[in-house]
């Protein structure tokens, strides 16, 4: 068979398993095989030739307005796909532009090929545009950076990039190719269908986690985004309906389970962790999100994809590391469990699961409340009880913010997996237009709605003429308080008074929205914000609904920096 696909001034051919064509068609051959139907950008002459090679083969080209956005896009296609995404970005400022992004997809272990230009080798250290050596810079927050220093190397370099992203633990992975190389032409074999590596864990550790699981009198399952990368929701589910244990998520773990499951929590996770006796997270770091693991009297059984990502700031009793749908199918069947039967050593923990399930029923109850709060100015807990009517049950939301944010977390339930997004544990502002354009893409039809702080909202806000330009309608709902919330309020609190914590009150970001090509309103009565949404739904174009939100409310927490 023969392919051939027709570049500027050059093709890139399959004659007996060989390729030939410029940089940037070698560049995308490397990519064929791992399911990249785009890639984010803003433009750069360095990169071009990565260009032509997307408008020769139909990779859409997405184009925004700062590349940290580039980056965002690219991490929530290969978020919630799975799949490696695409950012471009030109050599030097368009590099250091998406250092934010690329570190978020480190901390997320997100799947993220990033290509950078590069100022030409042959001169290098002349001082040509734009010349900087970027692989110090990004060693430190990707699996693989390097300069590939041939162009019949490219199309190797970039598939072996795409393979390192998805082995897990998954994350970022990076290259520059220098002027010279991307702008000639090479021939490179076509690679093979790519295999990625799947990690066996060891069988004594499953057993051992197995064991304490099945023991254990009050057991809790913390489930996090690598359950849902590593594909093994199915498996958390068997394992926590086999052993009946209750189930808590973070990141793209949630959603896990539905919220009407018997096993889903998410409001008692004190009370669980107070009384638990083994508390098994998988495929979340033991961080400031899980009070470092930290559960008082319970034994810990730390989970995770790879052995890299053992914590090493406790000592849990068990920790298998590997395939985690291996892992909780060796739990679910109490693999290497000795001396009995898991039938045998299993309760049901019905005492455990009801007494939780009334302590989470309480906790909503109280919520009620909060959630149809009908004050002037608006609580930020009535917009998500207003959202709550209006979202459907495969809605992507994804959260941009302080405080307004963490009430989503609290508040909105994710139906099905992957339907969340969050920055994840580096708590980078500025996600949301570029994690809103990702999803979008991923799916055309559904729900897409950004949870934006007004603070937030300037960081990635002029992306919305991307959206527009691009036809990507997505609904952006600000809690619009006049202040960095979750700056402002701790300040307040630690000092007594603030600094560098005001923003504009009552500033109009839906007519930033509008004059960008999208619509919007301000929202300042709550009996109004059902009606806006259902407009903004509806709409088919960027649409911000401008909440004006209780400048007064924090949210309750114990801990801001630790
Ligand atoms: C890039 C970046 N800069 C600064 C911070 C520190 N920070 C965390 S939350 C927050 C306040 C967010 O304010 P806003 O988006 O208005 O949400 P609010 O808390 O007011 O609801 C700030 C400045 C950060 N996390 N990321
Ligand atoms: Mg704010």
């Amino acid at each position: 068979m023969s392919e051939s696909i027709e570049g500027h001034g050059g093709s890139i051919e399959g004659h007996g398993g060989s390729i030939e064509g410029h940089g940037g068609q070698l560049a995308l051959a490397g990519l064929a095989a791992f399911g990249v139907r785009e890639l984010f950008t803003l433009s750069g002459g360095h990169v071009f030739p990565i260009y032509d090679a997307a408008h020769q083969t139909g990779v859409r080209i997405v184009d925004v307005r700062h590349e940290q956005s580039a980056v965002f896009a690219a991490e929530a296609v290969a978020k919630l796909q799975r799949r490696p995404g695409l950012a471009v970005l030109t050599a030097g400022p368009g590099v250091t532009n998406g250092i934010s992004g690329i570190t978020s997809a480190y901390f997320n272990g997100s799947p993220v090929i990033v290509l950078g230009g590069r100022a030409p080798q042959f001169r290098w250290g002349s001082g040509s545009l734009q010349e900087i050596d970027h692989i110090p810079l990004v060693s430190a927050i990707t699996k693989l950076a390097r300069t590939v220093g041939t162009t019949d190397e490219i199309t190797g370099a970039v598939y072996e990039a795409a393979v390192a992203a998805l082995t897990p633990h998954r994350g970022p992975a990076f290259l520059d190719l220098p002027l010279d190389v991307i702008f000639s032409f090479g021939a490179t074999p076509a690679p093979e269908p790519p295999k990625i590596e799947v990690i066996e864990p060891d069988p004594d550790d499953v057993a051992k986690a197995a064991a304490l699981l099945a023991g254990a009198q009050r057991p809790v399952i913390i489930a996090g985004s690598d359950v849902y990368a590593g594909d093994a929701v199915a498996a958390l589910r068997e394992a926590a309906e086999t052993l009946q244990i209750p189930v808590f998520t973070n990141g793209m773990g949630r959603g896990s389970l539905p919220p009407e499951h018997p096993l889903a929590f998410s409001r008692s996770r004190r009370v669980a962790l107070r009384g638990a006796d083994v508390v098994a997270v998988v495929g979340t770091p033991l961080d400031f999100r899980l009070s470092f693991g930290d559960f008082g009297e319970a034994q810990v059984v730390h989970i995770v994809d790879h052995p890299s990502q053992r914590a090493t700031h406790v000592t849990p009793a068990a920790s298998p590391a590997g395939d985690l749908r291996l892992i909780l199918s060796g739990i679910a069947t109490g693999s290497g469990v000795s001396g009995h039967t898991r039938d045998a050593n299993q309760s049901d923990h019905a005492d455990w699961v009801s007494m939780l399930r009334q302590a989470e029923d309480a906790a909503r109850a109280a919520e009620e409340a909060e959630l149809t709060a009908d004050t002037d100015p608006i609580k930020p807990s009535r917009v998500y009880g207003e959202l709550l009517r209006v979202l459907d049950r495969d809605a992507v939301t994804i959260g941009d913010g302080g405080d307004f944010v963490s009430y989503a977390g609290k508040y909105l339930e994710p139906a099905q997996p992957g339907t969340w997004l969050d920055p994840g544990p580096y708590g980078c502002l500025g996600t949301g237009l570029g994690y809103a354009m990702g999803a979008r893409l991923t799916y055309p039809d559904r729900q897409i709605c950004v949870l934006m702080g007004d603070g937030a909202a300037g960081f990635s806000l002029m992306d919305v003429e991307s959206l527009v330009r691009q036809k990507l309608p997505v609904v952006i709902v600000v809690g619009n308080n006049g202040i960095w919330g979750l700056e402002k309020h701790p300040m307040r609190a630690m000092y007594g008074y603030d600094v560098a914590a005001d923003l504009q009150p009552g500033l109009r970001y839906d007519q930033v929205v509008a004059a960008l090509g999208g619509a919007g309103e301000v929202v300042a009565k709550p009996s109004d914000l059902g009606p806006a949404l259902h407009r903004a739904f509806d709409s088919g174009v960027p649409y911000l609904v401008n909440v004006l939100t209780d400048p007064e409310d924090a949210y309750p927490r114990s801990s801001v920096l630790a």
